[in-house]
C-alpha cells in the first residue's frame, strides 16, 4: 500500500493561565454527566445525532480501519422490539437466576432491573457495532486491529460529544446481546458492543448518589528513582 499523503497540522495553543482555567471547566462539565436511566420523550432533531456519531467516529482507530457500525432507531416499533428482546434476557438475568450472586450484589446499590422501559421512551436508540474483520475488493476477509480499544474510544467520544449537548445517555450492555445482530440486521462480521438510549433525561430524573474515585486513587506518577533496579517492580 502506497504512505497517505501527508497535511500541516496545528491546534489552538492557549497561555498557561487559560489552559489551566479550561482544564478546571472541562473536569466540571465532565463531571456533571451521569448515565440516566430515566428519558422524556422529547424529540431530538436526528441531524444532532448524526453530527454526535461524525464527532463519535472521529476517535483514533488501529490501523484507521474504523471498525465501528453506529445503527440508529428512532421507529418505535424497532425500539419495541429492542426493548421485548433485551428484557426478555434481563428477566432470565435478575429474576430467573442467571445472573451470578456476586454481579447481583455489585449491581444492587444501583437498583437496576429487568425492566428497560427507556428503550422506548427515549426518542433515538444507538446500537453500536464492533466490525470484528472487514473485507478487501475482493470479498476475502481484511484484518481489523485493536477493535475492542477503538470501538471503546469511539464510544467514549460519543458519551463525551451528547454530554456536551445536554443530553443523557446510557451505556446499556443488555445481556447476553447477540439478539441484535438478528433484529437489526446486521452481517456476521459485526458483534453488539453497547446500546445507548439517547434523549433529554426525564423531569423527576434521579441518579443514584455516586463518589467518583479522587485523583490519588486513580493515577501514580512514577519517577526512574521510584523503580528497582533490577526490572522486579510488583508488589
Ligand atoms: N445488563 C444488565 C445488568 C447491568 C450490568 C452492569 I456491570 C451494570 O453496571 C448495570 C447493569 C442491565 O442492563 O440491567
Amino acid at each position: 500500500m502506497p504512505r497517505n499523503p501527508t497535511v500541516a497540522f496545528e491546534l489552538r495553543r492557549f497561555a498557561e493561565a487559560e489552559l489551566r482555567e479550561r482544564a478546571r471547566l472541562v473536569f466540571d462539565e465532565m463531571d456533571r454527566r451521569r448515565s440516566v436511566r430515566s428519558f422524556s420523550a422529547d424529540p431530538v432533531p436526528r441531524e444532532v445525532i448524526e453530527d454526535a456519531i461524525r464527532a463519535a467516529s472521529t476517535a483514533p482507530s488501529g490501523a484507521h480501519r474504523q471498525p465501528w457500525t453506529f445503527v440508529l432507531v428512532g421507529d418505535p416499533e424497532v425500539k419495541r422490539r429492542i426493548r421485548i428482546a433485551a428484557e426478555d434476557e434481563e428477566r432470565e438475568n435478575y429474576a430467573g437466576g442467571r445472573l451470578p450472586p456476586e454481579w447481583r450484589e455489585a449491581l444492587a446499590p444501583l437498583g437496576t432491573d429487568w425492566r428497560k422501559p427507556f428503550l422506548e421512551t427515549a426518542p433515538w436508540i444507538v446500537v453500536v457495532f464492533e466490525q470484528r474483520y472487514g473485507w478487501n475488493g475482493d470479498g476475502t476477509r481484511r484484518h481489523n486491529y485493536y477493535v475492542k480499544e477503538s470501538v471503546g474510544i469511539a464510544c467514549g467520544l460519543f458519551i463525551a460529544t451528547l454530554h456536551r449537548l445536554g443530553l443523557a445517555t446510557l451505556t446499556h450492555t443488555p445481556s447476553p446481546m447477540a439478539f441484535l445482530s438478528d433484529l437489526l440486521g446486521r452481517p456476521r462480521n459485526e458483534r453488539p458492543f453497547i446500546v445507548f438510549p439517547v434523549g433529554y433525561p426525564a423531569d423527576d430524573c434521579r441518579v443514584p448518589e455516586l463518589v467518583r474515585k479522587p485523583l490519588d486513587e486513580v493515577m501514580i506518577e512514577v519517577r526512574a528513582g521510584d523503580l528497582s533496579h533490577n526490572g522486579d517492580n510488583r508488589p
